[in-house]
This record gives C-alpha cells, sequence and structure tokens, in this order.
C-alpha cells in the first residue's frame, strides 16, 4: 500500500505546491484566494476517499471517517495548508495528504475502527498574514484570542474582513471549539525542517517536545532628513538603530546555548536612497526549549533595544505578537507512535522541535503526538525544501501501524 500510496502523496505536494498567491513563488496565506483554492483541491481529494467534508467558520477544512459505531471518540490527523512567503511544497500539505492517504487507505478497504478519524487542514499555521500564528488549531482548541480579529495586513484588511470574505463567520469561531471529552488526541506527520534524521540515517522520527516561541513587533522611530546636508553627528538614523539592534540579537542568540534568535522581516521608511530613514519596523523571533530561558532572552533584547534607541535619539516601540509556551508531547501516544515506528524495522530516534507545530495549540486541548520525516539537508521555509517518496511510504506505514495500535487499545 504505501508506496503506490506515497506516489500519491508527492504528486498531490506537487499539485498544491503550484497554488500560490505569487507568480514566481510559493507563497499562500491565511484566508486568500490561494488557500480557497487549495482547500477545494484537498477538499475533494477527501470526498473522494469518502470522507464527509466541511469547513469550520475560521476556514479549518475538515474530512471525517466514521467509526464503526456511533458515539465513539474522534482521533484528530493532520496539519496546515497555509505557507511562509517562498514556500516549500512539504511543510504542512505533507502532514494533511499523508493523513488523508492513511485514512483513504481504510475507506478502500471498508475498515471502521473503534472510533472516528478526522483529517484536519488548519487555516493558519504560519501567521504569514497577521504575525499571529496557529489561528485555525486554536479555534478548534477553544484558545483563539478575539483581539486578533481586529489586526490588520498589509493591505489594512482585517482579520475579521478576511474571513468573512473567506466565507467564514468571526461571530460564530465559539463553534470550532471542540470537546475534549470527545478526543482521543491528535497525531501531526511534520517535516524536521533540520539535519539530525539526515544525520542518523533515518527516514522518521518521534517529537518529544515542542519549543516555546516568542514574536514581537520592533519600530525604531528618529527624524528622516536629508542625505546630503544632515552631519552624520546630528543623525537620529532609524536604520542604523535597526542595524546595531538586528547584530544584538545575533550576538545574543549566539552566546545562551539552545536559544535561537531572529530577525526575519524589517521594512524602512521613507526607504529613498537620499533620505535618512526616519523609521524601521521589524520582526523579532525568539525560541528555546526552556520557557523561562526565552523569557529571560526577550526581555534582555528588549533592554538592548531601548539602549539603542535612547543612545541614537529614537524612540523604541515594541509589540509582543505572541508567546506561546514550550510543549511535551503525551507519552501515552507517543509511545504508541515509538512503537509503530520500531514496527517498520527503524531503531527510535527521539527529536525535540525547534519549529513551532498545530500540535501546540492542540496540547491544550487533547493528547497529542508528532512524528518528524527526514527532509534534505534540513532545509525548509525555502523552495528546496524536499523529502523522498521512500521516506513518506516509511512515514505512510508508521502512521497506519500506529493508528491500528491506537484501535487495538481502544478496543481493550
Ligand atoms: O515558525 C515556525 O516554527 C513554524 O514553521 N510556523
Ligand atoms: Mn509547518
Ligand atoms: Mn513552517
Amino acid at each position: 500500500m504505501s508506496s503506490t500510496a506515497a506516489t500519491t502523496v508527492m504528486e498531490r505536494c506537487a499539485r498544491l505546491g503550484a497554488i500560490s498567491e505569487e507568480p514566481d513563488r510559493l507563497t499562500r496565506r491565511f484566508a486568500s484566494p490561494a488557500m480557497q483554492q487549495a482547500n477545494a483541491l484537498v477538499s475533494a481529494w477527501m470526498a473522494e476517499a469518502g470522507l464527509a467534508v466541511r469547513f469550520d467558520p475560521i476556514g479549518n477544512l475538515i474530512g471525517r471517517y466514521e467509526a464503526d459505531q456511533p458515539d465513539a471518540k474522534t482521533l484528530l490527523l493532520g496539519s496546515h495548508l497555509d505557507t511562509v512567503r517562498d514556500a516549500g511544497r512539504y511543510d504542512g500539505p505533507l502532514g494533511v495528504l499523508l493523513a488523508l492517504a492513511c485514512v483513504a487507505e481504510l475507506a478502500a478497504q471498508g475498515r471502521r475502527l473503534p472510533f472516528a478519524i478526522e483529517v484536519l487542514a488548519f487555516a493558519d499555521e504560519e501567521g504569514l498574514r497577521y504575525h499571529s500564528t496557529y489561528l485555525g488549531s486554536a479555534a478548534l482548541a477553544g484558545s483563539f484570542d478575539r483581539a486578533n480579529l481586529a489586526l490588520a495586513d498589509d493591505q489594512g484588511i482585517t482579520m475579521a474582513e478576511a474571513i468573512r470574505a473567506f466565507g467564514g463567520d468571526p461571530d460564530q469561531l465559539e463553534e470550532c471549539r471542540r470537546d475534549p471529552g470527545e478526543l482521543l488526541g491528535y497525531c501531526e506527520v511534520h517535516i524536521e525542517q533540520g539535519p539530525l534524521l539526515e544525520a542518523c540515517d533515518l527516514p522518521v522520527g518521534v517529537v518529544q517536545a515542542i519549543a516555546g516561541q516568542s514574536r514581537i513587533s520592533v519600530g525604531f522611530s528618529g527624524v528622516a532628513g536629508h542625505a546630503g546636508t544632515v552631519p552624520m553627528a546630528l543623525r537620529q538614523d532609524a536604520l542604523c538603530a535597526a542595524a546595531e539592534f538586528v547584530l544584538a540579537v545575533e550576538a545574543h542568540g549566539r552566546q545562551i546555548a539552545g536559544l535561537v534568535a531572529t530577525v526575519g522581516q524589517l521594512q524602512v521608511a521613507p526607504s529613498a536612497s537620499n533620505v535618512i530613514p526616519g523609521l524601521t519596523t521589524l520582526s523579532l523571533d525568539v525560541r528555546h526549549p526552556v520557557d523561562q530561558w526565552r523569557l529571560a532572552a526577550c526581555a534582555m533584547l528588549h533592554e538592548l533595544a531601548q539602549q539603542i534607541a535612547t543612545a541614537r535619539g529614537c524612540t523604541l516601540s515594541w509589540l509582543p505578537r505572541q508567546s506561546t509556551p514550550a510543549v511535551p508531547c503525551t507519552p501515552q501516544l507517543t509511545d504508541l507512535l515509538a512503537q509503530a515506528v520500531q514496527a517498520q524495522g527503524y531503531r527510535l530516534q527521539e527529536i525535540n522541535s525547534g519549529a513551532g507545530h498545530d500540535a501546540v495549540a492542540l496540547a491544550g486541548l487533547t493528547a497529542v503526538a508528532m512524528l518528524f520525516v527526514r527532509c534534505q539537508g534540513g532545509i525548509s521555509h525555502n523552495p528546496a525544501e524536499s523529502v523522498t517518496t521512500e521516506d513518506v511510504a516509511v512515514a505512510l506505514a508508521t502512521l497506519s501501524t500506529f493508528v491500528g495500535l491506537l484501535a487495538s487499545e481502544v478496543a481493550k
């Protein structure tokens, strides 16, 4: 089963990878027309496999496969369909399509389990459009922050407007929330986005914990001026302040073991070659497996930013956008996943995830487990992201074995 199905998963990742907001690279943001197209394609594949398909008010796509009995609990599988800018085609979609392939196989065999399975295609994990993240999974977990609805994107469209335009309903987000009593747990398959499995020469690994992350919007406001007439000593150059801060972020990240700190976005205004920049806005992303180290690093960087701004006659704006704690995966579920890996004949490699995943939001609702798939060079958030069909086949066989082990547990 797995190799043919794995080939289908790869073909479908390629087809989804061609659905983008931009002509020459893969970018698919929350509640965008490209997400509509992707949802239409995946919901057709879900229906073809015999799943009952629906959308919830925030735009999550959900395919349900009923149990062998009414009132049975539900196992959630899946991942996200949104992407970063200039993305690879596997971060998110691989987990959705692999989960669908697993359920499609059960349906093709006419097998019903002592639990229902829902394949979830989450609406927003990356947070590209609104700089928050886990919007879809947080709504399903009941932890969605309604203040997000007022956030505006780069075009000034609020999240509430975007949800309505997408066909969702921001006033009904409560309906997305799932009852934990109805759930067995959530299992997500995702590319590793790191080098460990390749270094261990293993196709898959089992995630033990997911690092916490903080996202902050930082701004330096100085004085725009004439590049030809303002002496260097009299400048309040917002870009020089930002540049000094970016290097301070890198230096701090290098100093603290386990810490990663990144400035991924930087806008300059008014952005003219003969004008001293008056305003810079930048994104700060800080992560660590231990929350107090992450929070201490954010506090330290905030202080550093203020010192730099003061020394350069600039004012600082510091707007925390997100702070999600580190999340351990659930041992009971993870143990079954570990058994499923070993049943494929591979030794068990435990991994901590530096990347965030929808499992972080779901951990507030139900038991969670994650299976990582080797990706070449650990490259991700990059169009060069790649996996092999053979490794996808191992991941698919592992997920199917995991579902079978869980069914045996539930049937006891
Ligand atoms: O940024 C992350 O860790 C994830 O890809 N959203
Ligand atoms: Mn992802
Ligand atoms: Mn990602």
